[in-house]
């Protein structure tokens, strides 16, 4: 049997070792199955192989399928020659030696061996669910059978990736072996002492476990109940649950029939494609094609933040969950009091829902330390500035850190929207400045925009970049302007969603649309969540610069009434005390009407899909004036940002690849036109539109018109 390079078989003193070495992942390409399949039999037939060690090359065990190869024409896998199928009948023990992941069908191998070892930083999970299938190499049919129906389904269900350590406690893991150990070498003497065991343990053959589903036969619907809200308009979650229950309700060959079939149904639907583009699009998105990738980054230990706000105390927060120890900055000592109550109240709240440890919350706090001059940030490696959004205040503060900064010290700026060189130019060293735009609430939301100054230098942009996806964050690069990439292509939504009311449609009929459509809440309950002041002052703002500006009445109106949002009880919606949810109010909606009678606006009936189609439409619609001033890499950069920023619904793949589904540019394009006749100039088509859609160019292959 010719080796083939991405499988290697070694025979080392009675053990046979094979070891996948397709980097970076060892993902299960073309090539890996059938080399293991290949190794197992050779091991089998050797009279000089006693037992066998399945190892990953460098930096991981396997990461699952190769998801490049879902929705291709790849010929059917050989019955009964499966991988998992050829190590489950195979007469001498096997042994999974893991680190890094193993995840997917890299983690179905190790449950269709014999034993599991690994090191104590390595994660195991099947995140199948996170690309819109389920486990399709008897997953869902062995891992119910080792550690039960209702810990397997939490861990198939939620495609989690788990710690080693734990999985020892489930008894997925036999052994932990010493971080820093020969992983080789400790899975080749594992090897030795169970290689004259019988029988081979086999998961397949025990039943025992299952028996959890006889006693409580309703815990599959509870799980369905429980995932109802989230799980909205998806269907692999379910195949999931029902995989799960087949094992218990079927003899395992069956379930693995079972459980296959499903597969099937899920590889090509709408959904995993939008989530396998989804996961795609998020690892383009770290590709600069105008800075090198070997770009060498500026060393980041220590980073300070100035501004003890509700950013400034997110932002504080992503960096001690990382383990980066920050100092926040504040002049007042109330300011900063303040700024720490609300930290230390976010985490007592994580520690009650019991998502947070208090061992945990405690090391975090320990890693924020307050500080109350500029001084004390002087030696930092980095410092994020996040301060009111106000420009002279800016200034001021950028002109403090450029006098006390070390050189070479990173100043990236949190400014949702303000001109990056106004920060840049008021300092002597303005290649050292970049934005860092978080998304509230800083701690939670995944979206990292990085801003590009127009002196920005490289390895301050791709510090930037990496700084993000090292405090857990999605890094996505944008051209400085106003709103920059994500905000200035959300806009257009908020503008229509305000119009529409104007005209008639209820905040509560819009936000139904939008949670029908997979958003968790809707855009009028976003915005009561944040504050309605926050919209009301940068109307103001825009107002005040441009007299040219839409000014919203209704929006103003509500504003003006002192409904603020959840913060004063009542906003679009009306809130009981301590209660988030949104109540429509027939007051508010007597009011509406009564100043849009009186502003003469002629009201109408709406339609879910008008109400969809102009929400977006109009984002689609900047975002191709985006593409066309370079502001962006490319239009899945811009999906990446609505996903992890905005909330877009995942099973959707994001705003432009969601546009491609129902038409492309050249519905999005007649539909914008007609409404141009109708609206007028706000919804005037962008160039950038109409060439793809004469040129029949579907928005995610759309390459932006210059360089950013
Ligand atoms: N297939 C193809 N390419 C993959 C891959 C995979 N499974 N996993 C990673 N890559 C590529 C990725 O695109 C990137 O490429 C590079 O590897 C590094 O990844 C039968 C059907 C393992 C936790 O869902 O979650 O098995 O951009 O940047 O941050 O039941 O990758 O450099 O060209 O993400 O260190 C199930 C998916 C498949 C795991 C590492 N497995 N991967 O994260 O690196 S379905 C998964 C991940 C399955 C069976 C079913 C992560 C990671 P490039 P990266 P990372």
């Amino acid at each position: 049997m010719p080796e083939n390079n991405l499988v290697r078989f070694e025979s080392v003193d009675g053990i046979g070792v094979i070891t996948i070495d397709n980097p970076p992942v060892n993902a299960l390409s073309p090539g890996v199955p059938e080399g293991i399949v290949e190794s197992v039999e050779r091991g089998n037939t050797d009279p000089a192989i006693r037992a066998m060690v399945l190892i990953g090359a460098g930096r991981s065990f396997i990461a699952g399928a190769d998801i490049r190869t879902f929705g291709t024409n790849r010929p059917p896998p050989v019955e009964g020659r499966r991988p998992h199928q050829v190590l489950d009948a195979s007469q001498k023990p096997v042994v999974a030696a893991i680190h890094g992941y193993a995840l997917g069908g890299g983690f179905e191998l190790a449950l269709a061996s014999n034993y599991r070892i690994a090191v104590p930083s390595a994660k195991i999970g099947l995140p199948e669910v996170l690309i819109g299938i389920l486990p399709g190499s008897g997953g869902t049919q062995r891992l119910p059978r080792l550690i039960g129906p209702k810990a397997a389904m939490d861990m198939i269900v939620s495609g989690r990736h788990v710690p080693a350590e734990e999985a020892h406690r489930l008894g997925i893991i036999d052994e932990l072996v010493p971080e820093g150990a020969d992983l080789r070498e400790a899975a080749i003497a594992f090897a030795h002492r169970i290689a004259d065991k019988r029988p081979v343990p086999r998961i397949r053959e025990h039943d025992e476990k299952l028996a959890e589903a006889k006693t409580d036969p309703g815990l599959f619907d509870a799980m369905r109940r429980q995932i109802a809200r989230r799980a909205r308009g998806q269907r692999a979650p379910y195949h999931c649950i029902a995989a799960v229950e087949a094992a218990c309700t079927m003899p395992f060959d069956e379930g693995i029939r079972r459980e296959r079939e499903m597969f099937d149904e899920l590889e090509n639907s709408a959904e995993a494609r939008a989530l396998r583009y989804a996961f795609f699009a998020e690892r383009e998105v770290a590709r600069l094609p105008d800075i090198p990738r070997d770009t060498p980054l500026r060393p980041i230990k220590t980073a300070a933040i100035v501004g003890a706000g509700t950013m400034g105390g997110g932002i504080s927060m992503s960096f001690a969950e990382f383990g980066f120890p920050v100092k926040l900055l504040e002049v007042s000592q109330e300011a900063l009091d303040r700024g720490l109550a609300r930290i230390r109240a976010n985490y007592q709240t994580s520690v009650r829902r019991g998502s947070l440890t208090e061992a945990e919350m405690n090391r975090r706090l320990a890693l924020i330390e307050p500080v109350g001059s500029y001084d004390d940030i002087k030696d930092c490696d980095v410092v994020i500035e996040a301060v009111f959004e106000r420009i002279p205040v800016k200034e001021e503060v950028f002109k403090k850190l450029d006098d006390v900064m070390k050189p070479g010290a990173l100043l990236y700026t949190n400014t949702s929207g303000i001109d990056i060189d106004i920060m840049a130019n008021a300092t002597k060293r303005p290649q050292d400045v970049a934005g860092t735009h978080f998304f509230a609430p800083a701690n939670v939301m995944k979206l990292f925009e990085v801003v590009k100054g127009a002196k920005s230098a490289p390895d301050t942009l791709a510090t930037a970049m990496d700084l993000g996806r090292k405090i857990g964050k999605i890094s996505a690069m944008a051209g400085n302007g106003d709103g920059f990439v994500a905000n200035r292509s959300r806009t257009p939504f908020g503008t229509e969603m305000n119009i529409m009311v104007e005209e008639g449609a209820l905040p509560e009929q819009v936000d139904k649309v939008m949670v029908d459509f997979g958003y968790p809440i809707g855009p009028f309950a976003t915005a009561d969540l944040s504050g309605l002041d926050i919209g009301y002052d940068s109307r103001q703002r825009r107002a005040a610069q441009d007299p040219n500006y839409r000014k919203m009445p209704i929006a103003d109106m509500v504003v003006e009434m002192g409904r603020l949002g959840q913060k004063t009880g009542a906003g679009w919606f009306k809130y009981e005390p301590g209660d988030r949810t949104p109540h429509p109010d027939p007051e508010l909606a007597r009011l509406i009407k009564e100043k849009t009678t009186e502003l003469g606006i002629a009201q109408r009936e709406f339609t879910d899909e008008e109400i969809l189609r102009r929400l977006l439409f109009a984002s689609v619609n900047e975002a191709c004036r985006i593409l066309d001033e370079g502001k962006a890499y490319r239009a899945s950069d811009i999906d990446v940002m609505w996903l992890n920023g905005f909330n877009f619904p995942r099973y959707r793949g994001g705003l432009m690849y969601w546009a491609d589904t129902i038409g492309g540019p050249a519905e999005v394009y007649r539909q914008i036109a007609a409404w141009h006749q109708q609206y007028g100039e706000r919804w005037s088509p962008s160039p950038f539109l109409r060439r793809l859609a004469e040129t029949n160019t579907p928005f995610r292959e759309a390459k932006p018109s210059r360089p950013m």
